[in-house]
């Protein structure tokens, strides 16, 4: 007997904030994408992968459409589109709470006619009045001829099971372009930078979470005294402005113990092993700015 194999590629675009990157969360069913409150989090395309059965899912989330203000968000805007023109099958995701912006209609204007394009509405927990999510629906279809608009919320798992049908509707015969047991191709070092930044996105505010990068300078696995397996890492941070290192490192240090601390709890659950965690703070002077460091942190 000869198994059937198919794979369908999603990819999810939309204005920052929507959601993204927590629904590319939820759909693989584990953390592999940075998640905050703030917009612009995700900078680069983030690879996701699901294989049910003989289906191999395989979802691309990109950074939110926003004004370009710095030489990163054009790199950023650039992977948006370039995503966009690759893609067969869009997911785009709004925010039932917000009507349509100018970033919005750029990209859909960027749509090719031959693409499969689903609007998602997000966060339709936040709305009790049903009438405005129909307003909202209203705008957004005179926008673009959307194949499909499914109101959806992730947070409460709303609506998933229904564009989880509509990827299987579009899932071609053809082999799994990664093994079944992997969910993305983000390398250990970048999802290990991305857990620290997050964290320092929840926990800073205004210009200096946006101004972040992380590397990771050393890992090490070592036997402790019990026997135990320790994984240390050793991990930079890097912020634009030296007031920002002052923010960043906080009274006596505290908010740089803090931003460690939760990132070291992540590290310990996802990667199974226990972590001593190590951050630094450096400044690099407008790096947003500069393509060459921007090339450093792999943000090209
Ligand atoms: N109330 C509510 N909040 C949600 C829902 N889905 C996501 N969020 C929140 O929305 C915020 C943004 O989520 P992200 O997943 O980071 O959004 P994104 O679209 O990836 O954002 P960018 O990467 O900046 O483009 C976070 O605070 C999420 O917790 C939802 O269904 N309901
Ligand atoms: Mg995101």
């Amino acid at each position: 007997m000869i198994m059937s194999s198919k794979s369908v590629f999603v990819t999810i675009v939309g204005r920052a904030n929507a959601g993204k990157s927590s629904l590319l969360n939820k759909l693989v069913g584990e953390k592999i994408a940075a998640v905050s409150a703030k917009p612009q989090t995700t900078r680069t395309r983030i690879t996701g992968v699901l294989t049910r059965g003989d289906i191999q899912y395989v979802f691309l989330d990109t950074p939110g459409v926003h004004k370009a203000h710095n030489k990163l968000s054009e790199h950023m805007l650039k992977a948006v589109s370039e995503s966009v023109s690759e893609g067969e099958l869009i997911l785009m995701m709004a925010d039932c709470t917000k009507k349509p912006n100018e970033s919005e209609r750029k990209l859909v204007e960027g749509f090719s006619k031959k693409t499969k394009v689903i609007l998602a509405i997000n966060k339709t927990d936040l709305i009790k009045d049903k009438e405005k999510l129909f307003e909202v629906i209203t705008e957004y279809s005179s926008l673009y001829d959307f194949d499909e608009v499914v109101p959806i919320s992730v947070v409460q798992e709303d609506g998933l099971d229904i564009i989880m049908e509509l990827f299987e509707k579009n899932a071609v015969e053809g082999p799994h372009y990664f093994p079944d047991d992997k969910f993305t191709d983000q390398p250990e070092k970048v999802i290990m930078s991305e857990m620290i930044r997050e964290k320092a996105l929840q926990n800073l505010n205004e210009e200096v979470p946006h101004g972040i990068a992380v590397t990771i300078e050393r890992l090490n696995e070592r036997e402790n005294r019990n026997g135990e397996t320790i994984l240390d890492i050793d991990a930079t941070i890097f912020c634009e402005r030296e007031s920002h290192k002052g923010i960043l490192i906080g009274k006596g240090g505290s908010m740089l113990r803090r931003i460690g601390s939760q990132a070291r709890e992540e590290l310990e659950e996802f990667f199974g092993i226990k972590v001593n965690l190590q951050c630094w703070v450096k400044v690099k002077e407008d790096w947003r700015n500069r393509e060459g460091l921007i090339k450093n942190f792999g943000l090209d």
